[in-house]
């Protein structure tokens, strides 16, 4: 993906996230002073969307990321699609990407 595509927040998924029913599904995990994360953060504004979010800045928050999610990297979207059954997704682009399609549904 190339910085134009991520400025225009177009994504490289190639394995699509599961689809939730709510934002109660969801739980961000970001911290202060990341520029990918205040991107996501500021759509999921734009969105009307509210998800919970974890700051990694928290020693068990990052434990839980890198536990659930295999990488200590920020942004990550953690998306329950069945009772304590966990999606990770990473790269700000393909969370964007992620809510904006399921916006609707979510709300
Ligand atoms: N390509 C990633 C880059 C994310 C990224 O570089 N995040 C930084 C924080 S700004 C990070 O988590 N670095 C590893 C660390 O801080 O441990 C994205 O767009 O989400």
């Amino acid at each position: 993906m190339s910085v134009f595509d991520w400025f225009k927040g177009e994504s490289s998924e190639i394995n699509p996230a599961p689809a939730v029913e709510s934002t109660d599904k969801l739980v961000l995990y970001q911290k202060a002073w990341c520029p990918y994360c205040d991107r996501v953060k500021s759509v999921v504004d734009e969105l009307g969307l509210i998800i919970q979010s974890c700051d990694t800045n928290q020693p068990e928050h990052l434990q839980a990321l890198m536990s659930g999610g295999g990488q200590r990297m920020v942004p990550c979207l953690r998306i329950e699609f069945e009772p304590g059954q966990y999606f990770w997704l990473y790269e700000s682009a393909d969370i964007i990407a992620y809510v904006r399609r399921h916006a609707e549904a979510l709300k």
